[in-house]
């Protein structure tokens, strides 16, 4: 049998036209294949600067959520353990609990501008309320409470026992519940008259806290958040001078209240009624760049304050 001569040609091989062809087909290809490669590539690395944001916005948010859970624990009613500082988004959110279930009263006034640093928080004789009686009752000489307060502070350093170092201190915060003003202070010892604690900052006193306004003194954790510089911060007892970034490239942080009447309040001030609070609605923004342009990303969650609903 005879093979046909146009099959002959054809096994023959390829023609410079079809090389080239071919050649071109094979470019297209690779091309192909390469800038697939390539945006696969651009989207996973987009992919992993949303998720990176995501999880940055998320762990501020986790943060704030277990404050808002904790605000207002062992917390007097006429003190707000929740504040919003409304300023658009970048608002300002303070939260506060009491670390210690014995407040000291203030039982002599003391007077804005003043230097005083002994303050008066218990009286022998003529006590000025029912807050400021002496109680000793494990004889040693000293009120029971500030017995409590020197235990409290001794034990700061993780040694029960006051050795006399630095450690053992505390930043207290005096308040007014008359004017609703307050500071921090640091307690850093008892004197031996066994009614007085002793302040230890240098600064003045910014307000009177007049005895007839019945002020105390709480050992407080206040926890505020900011925002400044595109970092969400924390400033823990209101030391402004080392406040902590929590997470960076924030863009936005506002925080607004829903009461139980289900209106909106976007301020919460020391007069508010935060007694009626249902719930704290918190947003975060952030935003990075990718490729040249902004990635931005949001986050809102809505935390219930569970010791203010005990209130
Ligand atoms: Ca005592
Ligand atoms: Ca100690």
């Amino acid at each position: 049998m005879r093979l046909r001569p146009s099959s002959l040609s054809s096994a023959k091989g390829m023609t410079l036209v079809e090389l080239l062809l071919a050649l071109a087909v094979g470019v297209i290809v690779l091309g192909l294949a390469f800038s697939i490669t390539l945006s696969n590539r651009r989207l996973y690395q987009l992919d992993q600067s949303r998720t990176a944001l995501n999880q940055n916005l998320r762990t501020a948010m986790d943060m704030i959520g277990a404050d808002v859970r904790q605000a207002g624990e062992r917390m007097p009613q006429d003190f707000t353990p929740v504040e919003v500082i409304d300023a658009g988004s970048s608002d300002t959110l303070v939260l506060r609990r009491s670390l210690l279930d014995v407040v000291l009263p203030v039982c002599e006034t003391i007077n804005s501008g003043s230097n005083e640093d002994n303050i008066n928080v218990a009286k022998k004789v003529n006590p000025p309320n029912a807050a400021c009686t002496f109680d000793d009752s494990n004889g040693n000489g000293r009120d029971d409470g500030i017995d409590r307060w020197n235990e409290f502070r001794c034990s700061q350093d993780g040694v029960a026992a006051c050795q006399g170092n630095s450690q053992e201190t505390l930043r207290a915060y005096v308040y007014n519940p008359a004017t609703r003003q307050g500071e921090w202070i640091v307690y850093d010892a008892e004197d031996s008259s066994g009614v007085k604690i002793h302040k230890a900052n240098a600064e003045r006193w910014l307000y009177t806290y007049r005895v007839d306004d019945n002020p105390r003194i709480y050992v407080l954790e206040e926890r505020l958040y900011r925002l400044q510089g595109g970092f969400l911060q924390l400033v823990i007892n209101g030391d402004t001078a080392n406040p902590h970034n929590v997470i960076d490239r924030v863009t936005a942080f506002s925080v607004r209240a829903l009461m139980q009447d289900g209106t909106w309040r976007t301020a919460m001030g020391p007069s508010d009624p935060w007694t009626t609070i249902a719930s704290l609605e918190v947003g975060l923004t952030g935003r990075t760049q990718f490729s040249g342009r902004d990635l931005e990303r949001s986050l809102t969650s809505h935390f219930m304050p569970r010791n203010i609903l005990s209130f």
